[in-house]
């Protein structure tokens, strides 16, 4: 039977990986990559719609692929590449804009946090979902791995497909999306809010930052949030759900009656969540130590040439479709 097809891309917005990056999705990437034909990309494209230093652009997509490589993705078994490498992914969403409504970009959850109280609202901002369908659709990815605030996005590239191919003939599949059993970690400082860094550096943890740093982020986790309630609060519920993933069941398990039985120490639980964590980075900060960029750079070339002879065929096909000469 043949293998299904993921396809999934970070944008290279920052110089490493954070938690909810890795345990939201790159996490999934490296356990499925024994059973699917895998393309992970670095989606550059996506990183300029928005403020982003120049400068910093090409350096920040080699090292994310490093870390990529760092936590597990394996060159040989999947495609590690770059947007801006294989233009048939700009090409294919022009196409795609032609298909789309502007009702439903205009419904996207995202777009609408993402241009609040923004001066500068770009055009690319508003079309980010036609780019990632056509970044998706363009190798009839049948998975998608991505935490959960990109499912609205997933289900838009599921109607394009389903629109092409009333209007063109039947051709592309419609891709399901697969989380991790934690698609959304959430901000230690702001336990309501989602581990992201455009909020700024105490709501996200780094993969590769130091470990006091890491230590006094999880040291200051908000616990409570001042209202009366009997359901755990959302701080202490992050903090057992870091628990949960780096540390093995009997631990979780002994602070989980703690604080069925009301004797929980919240800075044991923080000191546990460190130390788990810590320990379960530590492999994949090694790695990351000792990688060339040189190597990191041939493996980015090698994957993004691999990935374009496969994007050149669908474009030659949609271009055939939709009555191009
Ligand atoms: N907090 C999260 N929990 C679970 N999954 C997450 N992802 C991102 N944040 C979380 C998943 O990581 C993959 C890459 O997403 P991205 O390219 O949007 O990553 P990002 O730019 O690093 O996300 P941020 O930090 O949230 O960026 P800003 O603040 O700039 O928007 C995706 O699969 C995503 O779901």
């Amino acid at each position: 039977m043949s293998k299904g097809k993921i396809f999934s891309g970070i944008r290279p917005t920052a110089s490493s990986l954070h938690l909810g990056n890795y345990f939201g999705a790159v996490a999934n990437w490296v356990k499925l990559q024994d059973d699917y034909e895998a393309i992970y990309c670095l989606v550059d494209y996506h990183a300029i719609i928005e403020d982003y230093d120049k400068d910093a652009l090409s350096d920040r997509v080699l090292n994310m692929a490093a870390d990529l490589l760092a936590c597990g993705i394996d060159p040989q078994q999947s495609i590690l590449m770059f947007q801006s490498a294989v233009p048939e992914h700009t090409e294919l969403a022009w196409i795609f804009n032609a298909i789309t409504s502007y009702g439903d970009l205009q419904r996207m959850t995202q777009f609408k946090d993402k241009s609040e109280n923004k001066e500068f609202v770009s055009a690319g901002l508003f079309n980010y979902p036609i780019l990632m369908a056509a970044d998706i659709l363009l190798y009839h990815t049948t998975v998608v791995p991505v935490g959960d605030d990109q499912d609205q996005h997933v289900e838009l590239t599921r109607g394009l497909a389903r629109r092409f191919n009333s209007r063109y003939g039947d051709y592309f599949a419609e891709p399901e999306t697969i989380h991790t059993e934690a698609p959304r970690i959430m901000s230690l400082a702001d336990p309501t809010s989602k581990m992201s860094k455009s909020l700024g550096e105490k709501h996200f943890i780094s993969l590769f930052e130091s470990e006091d740093s890491i230590h006094s982020k999880i040291r200051s986790a908000v616990t409570d949030t001042g209202l009366q309630t009997d359901e755990m609060s959302p701080g202490v519920k992050s903090l057992f759900t870091l628990l949960k993933l780096s540390a093995p069941e009997s631990v979780y398990a002994g602070f989980e009656t703690d604080y069925q039985e009301g004797t929980l120490k919240y800075v044991a639980l923080k000191d546990a969540v460190y130390e788990h964590l810590v320990s379960l980075i530590q492999p994949i900060r090694q790695r990351r130590e000792g990688m060339s960029m040189e190597e990191v750079r041939r493996v980015l070339d090698d994957g993004s040439e691999r990935a374009r002879a496969q994007a050149q065929v669908t474009i030659k096909t949609v271009k055939q479709k939709i009555g191009l000469p």
